[in-house]
């Protein structure tokens, strides 16, 4: 087969809710992926950062086999020898009391949502069906019906009504109408993206998430972050909200938690909000399932082990002065944080940034447009510095091409 058989075939028998750049991959190492024809590429999405440790890492997938070979899933019925093991490594790794471990991103955000509502009947004292949660507009949190309620991105949510109600929207990065929005007495719980990742990573201004915390404790309001992108050393720092020291009432994880080999998505609580839920109340079949746990810790071992985070933080502020001093007028703006970097790409000549991620294919490097006119560039944090200026004289080239 050749890769238009391999595309062709996806076209036929699978659903068309995605439209991928033109290439077909069959294995992947550490930055690295090659596509059917053996073309070796840098994966600069790093599957939307859930292969922040690189692709198929030794460690993480010794990890699952070994695990694959003694017990892969008990359900929550019954105690198992692995999942304490990892709820213990987990909390003591983000300082938390307790942890819920769910698969999905999106489910991790409809259970933050859950826990919120909970405590806010049970602690807060708000009266039942009135808890309210304010969300961002331009934020992304999954594709649910609930989460997509919040969206404000038309190809999001279109068509897919009635929404969840108890839904409040407010510009991202703006304080004064969070305080507004805290006025009301019935709102529960912030939800947040410390880097808003889908709406072309939009960091938000210096001060911005400890302002926002502050606000959300003056007003007994859970903050809620959601770093299932922005999290696990993808920005320079283990969580995003590290570079403000601020220590979300409720984080979700999710992706590169399982170093992209599996979907493992957590809640980290205090016992005050984790305990609203009692036995029976939420749950999932693979929740917290044994292979998640032993490949989780493996995940989360090798962040530490290798130091990620500090790679990523030393190699994102090169990658974006490098990109800084591309003269293209193409590049209209460079934004990010740590390996977390987005190009907004001013069209030219009918060009558009889908045309400038085609010939960085060519080139040998695979990037994705967000939103038309925003590339983003977040390679596996594991790449090295001399990968790194390789990569970008790639990405010097294809620009070139369009001058
Ligand atoms: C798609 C976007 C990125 C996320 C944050 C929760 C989730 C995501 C901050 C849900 C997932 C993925 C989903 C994937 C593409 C990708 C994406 F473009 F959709 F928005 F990364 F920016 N919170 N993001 O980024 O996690 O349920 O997917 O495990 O749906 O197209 P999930």
């Amino acid at each position: 087969m050749n890769a238009q058989d391999y595309i062709n075939r996806e076209d036929k028998y699978g659903a068309h809710n995605y439209h991928p750049l033109p290439v077909v991959l069959e294995r992947g190492e550490g930055p690295f992926v090659w596509d059917s024809d053996g073309k070796r590429y840098f994966d600069f999405l790093s599957a939307y950062s859930a292969v922040n440790q690189g692709h198929c890492h030794p460690k993480i997938i010794k990890a699952l086999t070994d695990q694959a070979q003694r017990l892969t899933l008990t359900s929550r019925a019954f105690y198992n020898t692995a999942l304490g093991e990892y709820e213990e490594y987990v909390t003591k790794y983000f300082k938390y009391d307790k942890v819920l471990p769910m698969n999905s991103g999106a489910e991790a955000d409809e259970t933050a949502l859950k826990l919120c509502r909970k405590w806010a009947y049970k602690k807060k004292g708000i009266s039942h069906d009135k808890a309210k949660i304010i969300a961002c507009e331009g934020n992304f949190h999954g594709r649910t019906i609930t989460i997509i309620s919040m969206s404000t991105d038309p190809d999001a949510r279109n068509d897919y009504g009635p929404f969840t109600p108890g839904i409040v929207i407010i510009p991202y990065n703006d304080l004064k109408a969070l305080e507004k929005a805290l006025q009301d007495p019935d709102v529960a719980g912030f939800l947040v993206e410390p880097i808003q990742g889908e709406a072309g990573v939009y960091v938000p201004d210096e001060g911005y998430l400890k302002k926002a915390y502050d606000l959300c404790k003056k007003h007994n309001v859970l903050f809620i972050a959601d770093e299932v992108q922005t999290g696990i050393a993808r920005t320079g720092k283990l969580l995003a909200c590290d570079h403000e020291g601020v220590r979300p009432d409720i984080l979700i994880l999710g992706k590169a938690l399982s170093g992209g080999v599996m979907p493992i998505s957590a809640v980290l609580a205090d016992d005050e909000i984790m305990l609203t839920i009692k036995p029976g109340e939420h749950g999932s079949t693979f929740g917290g399932n044994p292979l998640a746990a032993k490949v989780a810790i493996a995940a989360l071992e090798v962040i530490k082990n290798e130091k990620l985070a500090e790679n990523a933080e030393r190699l994102g502020k090169i990658f974006r002065d490098e990109m800084k001093s591309i003269k293209s007028d193409m590049i209209e703006l460079v934004r990010g944080k740590g390996l977390l970097n987005a190009v907004i790409i001013r069209p030219k000549g009918g060009k558009t940034a889908w045309d400038v991620c085609l010939v960085m294919k060519d080139k040998g490097l695979i990037a994705k447009p967000t939103h038309d006119h925003i590339i983003r560039f977040a390679p596996p944090l594991v790449i090295t510095e001399p990968q790194l200026k390789e990569a970008i004289s790639l990405i010097r080239e294809a620009f070139k091409l369009f001058e």
